[in-house]
């Protein structure tokens, strides 16, 4: 039989975003590669998108609804599952209202009809919501004081128009691989590369120089750069006076910080802080390309509005080949129609990031936690502090988790439900990190086993519970239509998507050209209202991190060492770590210094603790990161040996509540 191919796209919570195409043969995927019409996808795929195929059949996969009875998986039909589910869920309802159904979810898949979950539970009277990101809460946050929203220039000005660019601790070659041609082809032109990380990373070879800050300090680093631009009388004034408010307030702060103490502070050299902001202020075009690490701090948002403010007093901001790139929020879809919120009696908020705390602290009141609903997401494993989040679960009665495959946080369920993979489903994909376009999703395959998507087994529930009708439609292209009317205005259509397969939303090659911020003064703000009527500092400030040496000794004789757990180069999260070949234990990267301090050797296994827990691994030993850094990639699954993130803390972040996940301290001990 012939091979078929199809479009599609990769579902994952990636800056890229991919096109993709799918080979059928005989109504079986044989292989997925990049789109080679696709402007970013240019027609590669990452490991992680390849693999998508091994994750759809693989043999670990659930293929139909199961129920814990007794400690053991029973497999049960849908609708005993909807019945019995629905039954808690009504039960909790006339006991305790709506807000006992607790619901958690990630971005484990980036489909725009995901957001059916918030109709379902708006539909169902209400519910308790997760809300904030462990993953970018503090940067959205910070990026919305200063300009209003994140909005990023498109690849294509940077490839062209760049003539410095700064990697800010994003580690583009494994987390945002397609954006390495546009790098290369503004190397190629000339243009010079510049790393701000702590630790090394496949580009830094390439760079002319790397600046490596102790990790949660790189806005005091920004603030010894942005003392030496105003000493130096290297500010862009027609900005700061025309297009900007709030200078005055941030410029008299910043007169109170040296270069030298901003070295002393961030172990930076005072004469690479006046090397780089002299690459700011110099005239030429800086492009600053930020990641998410560098804000999973307790200061992680001012990290992020202090670096904002530099691109902005410097000239970078609205300019062609500069820009502050962190987030692209420039997809109008209309979530409210989609969601209905208005269709809630009741409505309580927790954060994701500290959920644990506050179920924990409403069991036993007159509004407890009775049903778990986990969608998207693996909690058990990506959440800070374990231990909290599996005693907080423990407490509530009842525990849905829709999901494919029984990781740490499907195992502790009651009832798991299967769902789809993005090959057996239809749907849009957008990524709002990175660059602006669409990409339709069209079904590649049959559903295997009793699979469902997230919406049809809502829909199943919803009927149940007697919402059916308001819930449901006659076909998933309604909905699409629903969420894209605005897009629809700007003459998107989902026909043209489903037909070209993407479509880019959104045409604006340079961020804030017209100087019209979304700020409610509608300038750029170095000194926000928005962050004063929040109750944080109106201009952008630093603080040490929590877990720092300069702020907490005692901690920190304890714990000498900072653990930046960053993402896995072949897994995306938890996602592959059950369909990759991964090593027993993770690699523990530590420095010579390091060694030197520990008296580890390669290959050691080490246990890595600190108050809150600890982890095993194994020692390599690496030459060139900052010297008291150590790096795990994160991802790893619990009831497989390692449950990393026992050792993170589940403190928000400064804004957004974010997660401070890399504002850790641990020590190492040779086992
Ligand atoms: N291969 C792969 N790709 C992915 C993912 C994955 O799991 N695997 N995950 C996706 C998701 S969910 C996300 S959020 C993105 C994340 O994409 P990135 O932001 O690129 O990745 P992170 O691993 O969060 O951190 C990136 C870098 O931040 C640096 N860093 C940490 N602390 C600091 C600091 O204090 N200062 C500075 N200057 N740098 C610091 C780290 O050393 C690391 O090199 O990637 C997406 N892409
Ligand atoms: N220590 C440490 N912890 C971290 C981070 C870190 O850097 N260090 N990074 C943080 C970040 S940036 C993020 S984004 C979070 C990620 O946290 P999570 O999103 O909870 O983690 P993932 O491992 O991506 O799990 C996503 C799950 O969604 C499932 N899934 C995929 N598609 C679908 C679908 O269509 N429907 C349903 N129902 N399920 C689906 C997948 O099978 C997978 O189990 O982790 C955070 N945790
Ligand atoms: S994970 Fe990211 S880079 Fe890899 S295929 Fe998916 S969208 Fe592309
Ligand atoms: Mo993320």
């Amino acid at each position: 039989m012939a091979v078929e191919t199809i479009r599609t796209a990769c579902p994952l919570d990636c800056w890229d975003c991919c096109g993709m195409i799918a080979h059928v043969e005989d109504g079986k995927l044989i292989k997925v590669e990049g789109d080679p019409d696709h402007p970013i996808t240019q027609g590669s795929l990452c490991i992680k998108g390849r693999k998508l195929v091994d994750r759809l059949y693989h043999e670990e996969r659930v293929l139909s609804p199961l129920k814990k009875v007794d400690g053991e998986w029973v497999q049960i039909s849908w609708e005993q599952a909807f019945r019995e589910i629905a039954g808690q869920m009504r039960e909790a309802k006339e006991q305790y209202g709506p807000t006992s159904v607790l619901h958690h979810y990630d971005y484990g898949s980036s489909g725009l009809l995901k957001n059916l979950e918030g109709r379902f539970f708006n539909l169902f009277g209400g519910f308790t919501d997760t809300i904030g990101s462990i993953c970018w809460g503090a940067g959205l946050e910070a990026q919305k004081y200063d300009f209003g929203y994140g909005k990023s220039h498109d690849p294509e000005d940077l490839a062209e128009h760049t003539d410095v660019i700064v990697v800010w601790g994003r580690n583009v070659s494994v987390t945002n691989m397609h954006m390495m041609p546009f790098l290369k082809r503004a190397m190629n032109r000339g243009a010079e590369l510049v790393i701000v990380d702590p630790l090394m990373t496949d580009l830094s070879g390439k760079a002319v120089k790397q600046l490596q800050p102790r990790p949660g300090t790189d806005g005091a680093l920004v603030l010894g750069m942005a003392a030496h631009l105003l000493e130096q009388g290297l500010v862009d004034r027609m900005f700061v006076e025309e297009h900007a408010v709030g200078f005055e307030a941030f410029s008299d702060y910043v007169r109170t910080w040296t270069v030298e103490q901003a070295a002393e502070i961030t172990d930076v050299p005072a004469e690479d802080i006046r090397w780089l902001a002299e690459r700011y202020g110099s005239g030429k075009a800086v492009a600053t390309l930020l990641g998410l690490g560098l804000q999973r701090y307790a200061n992680g948002g001012n990290t992020i509005r202090l670096i904002d403010a530099l691109g902005a007093m410097s000239g970078q901001v609205g300019r062609s080949g500069g820009g502050v790139h962190y987030a692209n929020q420039v997809h109008r879809f209309d979530y409210h129609a989609m969601m209905k919120p208005d269709a809630r009696t009741d409505y309580r908020a927790f954060t994701k990031i500290t959920q644990a705390d506050e179920i924990l602290a409403v069991q036993g009141t007159e509004r407890p936690v009775q049903v778990l609903f986990v969608t998207r997401a693996n909690p058990v494993a990506q959440l800070p502090e374990t231990g909290k989040t599996l005693a907080a679960y423990e407490s509530i009665p009842c525990k849905v988790v829709i999901d494919m495959f029984l990781h740490d946080t499907g195992m502790i369920a009651d009832y798991f439900l299967p769902c789809t993979t993005v090959f057996e489903e239809e749907d849009i994909m957008y990524s709002s990190m990175w660059h602006s376009y669409l990409a339709y999703v069209n079904r590649v395959v049959e559903p295997q086993g009793e699979t469902r998507p997230d919406w049809m087994i809502l829909q199943g529930l919803a009927e149940e519970l007697g919402f059916g009708e308001a819930f449901g439609r006659d076909d998933v292209h309604a909905w699409m239509d629903e969420a894209m009317a605005p897009l629809q205005e700007a003459g998107i259509t989902r026909e043209q998507l489903q037909q070209d397969g993407f479509l880019k939303a959104h045409e604006e090659p340079v961020a804030w050209a017209d100087y019209q911020f979304g700020t409610p003064s509608g300038k750029y703000e170095f000194a926000s209202s928005v962050a004063e009527a929040n109750g944080a500092s109106p201009f952008p400030i630093f603080e040490e991190p929590v877990e720092s040496p300069r702020r907490d000794r005692e901690l920190a004789r304890k714990y000498p060492y900072h653990l930046l757990t960053i993402h896995p180069r072949r897994s995306l999260n938890s996602q592959y770590f059950h369909v990759l070949k991964m090593p027993e234990r993770p690699v523990v990267e530590i420095s010579a210094f390091v060694a030197e301090e520990t008296g580890l050797a390669d290959g050691d296994l080490v246990r890595v603790y600190n108050e809150r827990g600890e982890v095993l691994g194994n020692v390599k030993i690496v030459s060139g990161q900052h010297k008291r850094t150590i790096k795990i990639e994160e991802g790893w699954w619990g009831n497989r040996g390692t449950a990393l993130n026992t050792l993170t803390s589940n403190r928000r972040s400064d804004l957004g509540i974010g997660s401070a996940q890399y504002d850790c301290l641990v020590n190492l001990a040779k086992v």
